[in-house]
């Protein structure tokens, strides 16, 4: 039996995201606004089919899979790009890998009790961000 994810998750720390968006190219300005937000996470989780939900007040961002089977990921509203994605488990842990023009891209997912961490790679950048489950 896999991890289930499935629930509601409210960031508490975000360290070194503005080197990720710096990475990803996005522009200063809305590099201002993103920094101030605090997403929330909403996992909906089917054994091995995901859907998660990122909310902030700015914009929304939604990705639908399946573990190991790759798909074509448009980061519409990030910074815009084209990823052949494909997400596996690691014991527990979820791993993202995002091919396309950034190299390096990708992000894993891990749970320790109520805590939800996500860890964002692109280029030679990592942001850490720290979620608190809310339901
Ligand atoms: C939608 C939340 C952030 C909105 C920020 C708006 C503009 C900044 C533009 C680009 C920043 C790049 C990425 C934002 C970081 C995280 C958003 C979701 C990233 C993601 O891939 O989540 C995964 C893992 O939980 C599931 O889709």
């Amino acid at each position: 039996m896999p991890a289930n994810y499935s629930g509601t998750w409210d960031i508490v720390d975000n360290q070194n995201f503005e080197g990720y968006m710096v990475a990803l190219g996005i522009d200063f300005a809305t590099r201002k606004v993103a920094r101030m937000l605090k997403p929330q996470k909403v996992f909906e989780q089917d054994g091995d089919s995901f859907i998660i939900k990122t909310f902030t007040t700015f914009r929304n961002y939604s990705s639908s899979f399946k573990i190991g089977e790759e798909f074509e990921e448009i980061t519409k509203g990030l910074d815009n790009r084209k990823c052949q994605t494909t997400i596996n488990w690691d014991n527990d842990k979820l791993v993202c890998v995002q091919k396309g023009e950034k190299k390096n891209r990708g992000w894993t997912h891990w749970m320790e009790g109520d805590t939800l961490y996500l860890e964002l790679r692109c280029e030679d950048q990592i942001c850490k961000q720290t979620y608190k489950r809310t339901a």
